[in-house]
């Protein structure tokens, strides 16, 4: 420190000295001169004025004696060199005896009255001073005094060699003491700094005290930006946060605007029976995984306005700001006429589509009709969120199977958009979704977007192999992408979570308490062990095939009769739909032929609760049960089962899987079952009442463990990361040469 502190402090002050002193000197001898000069001057002034009393004299009787004796006495000045007595002409009346030669009569010639020069002569310098005299009646004459200046030049060595000296003393004490105080500077900013870091103080400045530094200030700053940083890359890999989601949007995106589309809505407004508004967050898996997002996030949400009080709360452009309680985001509302949603969602969606990529052997009906109106619902969205695009290149995020064509339509309206399509619901093999008549166009609409993104990588390879079956394009297996029509398409799998901790748990009361509530609220006896199960109530979720496991169990185990209840929560979902009607009614028998064989007076084995639950009750639940089943016979995800496991702070309960939820693949410490196979989910259910506490408690903290790690901010900021890549590259123009490649 110190040797950089010479180097880089004493070093340019000596130079700076040196470069002073080359060009100040002469001017300082100058200046010397000038004074010595000036006051020789002054003397020879004075020493003629003492001479003009008796040499008028002397002069006009040419007394050379007298003269010289005269001088004699006027010489004993040391520094008179000589007196020269010329006449005007130029002639010697009188000359001293050490006049040097450069110096005569003649060349004072040039000099006018009064005037001096400074002439040189081997001794030293001679100031030669003239002045003209003109005594009454006599002929006038000149006197040229002669004054040794050699003293000056002595005189300025010395005066030189004291300024050098000063100035180089000077200098190195101002050194010495700037190489202190820097010292003594450095040593308490690093002693501080050294607190900083250590006590890990940067962002409180009450902790680490007032810095009245600017410089220290920016070094504050500068280590507060960097532990922040390093934070969230660590929140990145560990645990994402809203915040390091944020960062995404920020750093990697730079800020676009955000656009989400979907048919649903995250908030419905709704008429109750007293004709007051309330706010509903419906039932839905993708609803749960994209409004923390947006939360996160801002921008606008587009979706169909469904709710009976929509219309009431909107503004003049049909949006509203949300969350209810704290809004941080625009949902701007699409409505649909009867047909359209009937024709849009109910048909072509819900009866076509779902079925057709869930496995759940319900045939998908395919009309015409429906097809037609599927495209004008997907054209006016489109329309809705060009108008709602405040830039050219904003970042739409279409959800699932009601928008295949929405990539397509938007691509002609934004080309410079970056658009992504998640499918929500499984993809399924190239045989099965062969059957829909107009898989080209979805297909070719679908690769207009930047990003495909499915829950798993067999639903991407099934993707990709149905695209290499119907569509003239090129895929990259490796790279995962498609080009079509110079156009490249990644396809990826980003599983699909919950946000973490769910905002509901916030002001949830202790297991024990939810357990009580809950019993009480539902009638279920202390003792009794609860089975919980939560859907919308669809043919994918195996309600029904749950409810025949359990009668199975009580069958096979007569003593487990009274012991244990399954709750099951089914919120109505699609209901003017045959398929769902008919649902209804089968779980209605079901549960009712069960409970008829089994229930006493005061126990049932099934109690179904077929109404939509507000979101805290539904969490209420998952902390009340002993076990909860997911038991869908084809599933995307499944965010039920990663609920339960979140609300489960207490370590407890046991989750019963599908294998074919999506889940299964990341909750792989659930008990796995097939749910076409009623044997094996009763036995699962058995497993789940006797295991013990120990390993309930091992199963869940690693459970925990994986959906912390892989919560919905992970998912939103992989799949925002990625689409950042692409518009680094799109933005380089060197997509299309590497994605097919
Ligand atoms: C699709 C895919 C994929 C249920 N009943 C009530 C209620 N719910 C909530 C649950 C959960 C959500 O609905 C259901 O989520 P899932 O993921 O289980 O199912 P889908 O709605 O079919 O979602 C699915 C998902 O998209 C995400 O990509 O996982 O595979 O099918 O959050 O808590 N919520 C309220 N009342 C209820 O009565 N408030």
């Amino acid at each position: 420190m110190f040797r950089s502190l010479i180097t880089r402090t004493v070093l340019p002050l000596l130079l700076a000295a040196g470069v002073v002193a080359y060009f100040g000197l002469p001017y300082i001898d100058r200046l010397l001169t000038e004074w010595f000069r000036t006051d020789v001057e002054l003397r020879a002034r004075v020493l003629m004025s003492s001479l003009e009393e008796s040499l008028p004299a002397l002069v006009a009787r040419s007394d050379q004696q007298g003269l010289r004796r005269y001088t004699a006495k006027v010489l004993a000045d040391q520094r008179v060199l000589g007196i020269l007595i010329c006449l005007p002409q130029g002639g010697t009346v009188f000359k001293t005896e050490f006049v040097p030669t450069s110096v005569s009569c003649e060349s004072a010639q040039e000099l006018s009255d009064g005037q001096s020069v400074v002439r040189h002569a081997p001794l030293g310098s001679v100031l030669v001073s003239v002045f003209d005299q003109k005594p009454a009646g006599q002929t006038p004459y000149r006197v040229a005094i002669l004054y040794d200046l050699s003293f000056v030049d002595s005189r300025q060595s010395t005066a030189r060699d004291y300024m050098l000296a000063f100035v180089g003393i000077s200098l190195v004490i101002l050194a010495l003491f700037l190489v202190l105080a820097a010292w003594l500077v450095v040593r308490r900013w690093a002693k501080i700094l050294i607190g900083d870091i250590t006590g890990r103080r940067f962002f409180d400045d009450a902790k680490s005290g007032p810095i009245s530094l600017p410089i220290l200030r920016q070094v504050r700053k500068a280590l507060s930006e960097m532990e922040e940083t390093q934070r969230a890359e660590i929140d990145y890999r560990e645990n994402w946060t809203p915040q390091a989601l944020q960062l995404v949007v920020r750093d990697q995106l730079h800020s676009p605007q955000i656009i989400v589309v979907s048919n649903r809505e995250p908030y419905a407004h709704e008429f109750n029976e007293t004709g007051a508004i309330v706010v509903q967050v419906p039932a839905s898996g993708m609803v749960t995984a994209l409004e923390p997002v947006m939360r996160a996030c801002s921008g606008t949400w587009v979706a169909h306005g469904s709710g009976s009080a929509d219309r009431e709360v909107v503004d003049r452009s049909d949006r509203v700001r949300v969350p209810p309680d704290d809004p941080s985001y625009t949902l701007r509302r699409v409505w649909l006429s009867e047909s359209e949603e009937q024709g849009f969602y109910y048909g072509l969606s819900n009866e076509g589509l779902w079925p057709l990529c869930h496995l759940a052997y319900v045939r998908p009906a395919f009309r015409g009709e429906d097809w037609a109106v599927y495209q004008s619902v997907n054209r006016k969205f489109a329309e809705v969120v060009a108008h709602e695009a405040q830039s050219d290149n904003p970042v739409i995020l279409i959800q699932d199977f009601h928008f295949a064509m929405l990539p397509g339509y938007l691509r002609t309206r934004r080309p410079k958009a970056t658009i992504v399509l998640f499918w929500h619901i499984p993809w399924p093999n190239v045989e099965t979704f062969g059957v829909c008549p107009w898989k080209r166009e979805m297909l070719s609409h679908m690769l207009m977007a930047d990003i495909l993104g499915f829950h798993t990588l067999y639903h991407c390879q099934n993707f990709l192999a149905t695209l290499d079956r119907f569509i003239e394009c090129q895929i990259d297996h490796e790279r995962m992408t498609v080009a079509l029509q110079g156009h490249i398409c990644r396809v990826a799998a980003y599983p699909i979570s919950i946000e973490w901790p769910p905002r509901w748990l916030q002001s949830m009361p202790d297991v024990q308490l939810s357990r009580r509530t809950v019993r009480e609220r539902f009638g279920i006896a202390e003792h009794v062990i609860l089975a919980l199960g939560v859907e919308r109530w669809d043919f994918t979720k195996g309600v029904i095939e749950r409810c025949l496991a359990l009668e199975l169990l009580l069958e096979q185990n007569p003593r487990l009769r009274g012991q244990v209840t399954l709750l099951q929560i089914a919120a109505p979902s699609r209901s003017k739909l045959a398929a769902y009607k008919a649902l209804q009614r089968a779980t209605l028998t079901e549960v009712e032929r069960i409970n008829k064989l089994f229930a006493t007076a005061d126990w049932k084995p099934i109690v179904l609760i077929g109404k939509h639950q507000p979101p805290e009750q539904v969490f209420e639940l998952y902390r009340a049960a002993d076990f909860c089943i997911v038991n869908s016979l084809h599933d995307g995800m499944n965010l039920v089962a990663k609920e339960f496991v979140a609300a489960r702070d207490d370590e407890d309960g046991v989750l019963i899987l599908s294998t074919f939820a999506g889940a299964a693949r990341e909750l792989v410490e659930a008990i796995l079952v097939n749910p076409f196979d009623v044997g094996e989910t009763a036995a699962a259910i058995r497993r789940a009442i006797d295991m013990p506490r120990e390993q309930r408690r091992q199963r869940m903290q690693l459970m925990r463990r994986t959906i912390k790690e892989n919560n919905v901010y992970r998912w939103a900021g992989r799949m925002l990361t990625d689409a950042a890549r692409i518009r680094q590259r799109q933005a380089l123009s060197i997509g299309q040469e590497s994605s097919v490649s």
